[in-house]
């Protein structure tokens, strides 16, 4: 495809390379975890759902169908939903049914992924109005006119807020409250802290998808970005940070290697890695407290029976 066919594809090339030079430059190094999906990274992470290890989705889409009717009470029929960082869209239908919209906006990074999803959406729910925005919702996202002068409820389920760090996240839901406007509400995934076998297995999984999906954003920057990184000397590692609350993934070289990106020179000792991703996990009280600093007010909290992980509903 041409380039000018994908009206977003320079500008974020050009943040892709900005972000890998600059996380291969620093110490230790790192790459934010947006740069996971391209739409192999996309169809990898949609794997990860469906693994045995990988609680997260199962919990929150079996929690979210529980709470079905309790939601339409506290949150009416008419709004228009926005959901951050859409994906496969696969707990949007559950939510749709449960409240009845009157406008969805599905917003994602990977854009023709996030087409292909709503193209099964639309044969569901044929008489909404499905208006896709394909844009990185971690910056300020100007929302289609059609919805101006509905109120919206806004929606980021699986816990990918937990992707940020205290400042990052905090301004996100910031922005959020900004965007979404007067009388917005915002239904939001928080993961809870547990056990950390739960958590190390959750993201170090046997038939090693997650390592895949790690792996792939290595492969990406030689597609993309005229790499030679030697991927097969890198090994995906997960671990729980317990000061930080956080899962990390890191990928570490097995080796020392030497590589370019953009014609670049880059060198990592054997031993040393990439720091890929952070997935922060919340405790009740953390998960209320992000949301008073983020300019929301909780006003409804549930859980699944093991508490495992937990559903937010806040008003701006
Ligand atoms: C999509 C960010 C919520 O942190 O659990 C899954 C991404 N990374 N396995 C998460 C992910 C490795 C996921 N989020």
């Amino acid at each position: 495809m041409a380039r000018d066919e994908v009206p977003e594809a320079r500008g974020t090339t050009d943040a892709f390379r900005a972000d890998v030079i600059d996380g291969l430059a620093r110490r230790p190094r790192a790459i934010p975890a947006r740069w996971f999906y391209d739409r192999r990274g996309s169809e990898l992470f949609e794997a990860i759902t469906e693994l045995p290890e990988y609680y997260p989705t199962r919990t929150e889409t079996a929690l979210l169908k529980r709470i079905a009717g309790d939601l339409a009470a506290q949150v009416g029929a008419g709004r228009a939903v926005v959901e951050f960082g859409s994906g496969s869209s696969t707990k949007t239908p559950i939510l749709l049914d449960a409240i009845r919209p009157s406008a969805y906006v599905p917003i994602d990074i990977s854009g023709d992924f996030m087409r292909a999803s709503v193209r099964d959406l639309a044969a569901r729910f044929p008489r909404l109005p499905i208006i896709p925005v394909e844009a990185d919702f971690t910056a300020p996202v100007t929302l289609p006119v059609e919805i101006r002068d509905l109120p919206k409820l806004g929606f980021f389920p699986g816990s990918t807020i937990g992707n940020m760090g205290a400042f990052s996240s905090t301004d996100i839901l910031r922005a959020m409250r900004a965007s979404l406007g007067e009388g917005a509400m915002l239904l939001i995934g928080m993961d809870r802290i547990k056990q950390v076998e739960t958590l190390e297995c959750a993201y170090d999984d046997a038939a090693g998808v997650t390592a895949a999906f790690n792996l792939n954003l290595l492969e990406r920057i030689n597609r993309e970005l005229g790499g030679t990184i030697p991927v097969d000397a890198f090994r995906h590692r997960a671990v729980w940070n317990p000061e930080a609350a956080r899962i990390e993934m890191h990928l570490d070289a097995t080796r020392d290697v030497d590589f370019v990106v953009d014609d670049m020179p880059f060198a990592i000792k054997a031993g040393e890695g990439i720091h890929t991703e952070n997935s922060h996990k919340y405790g009740s009280a953390d998960a209320r407290t992000l949301l008073r600093a983020g300019g929301w007010t909780p006003i409804a909290e549930w859980t699944d029976p093991d508490d495992l992980f937990a559903i937010f509903l806040a008003k701006a």
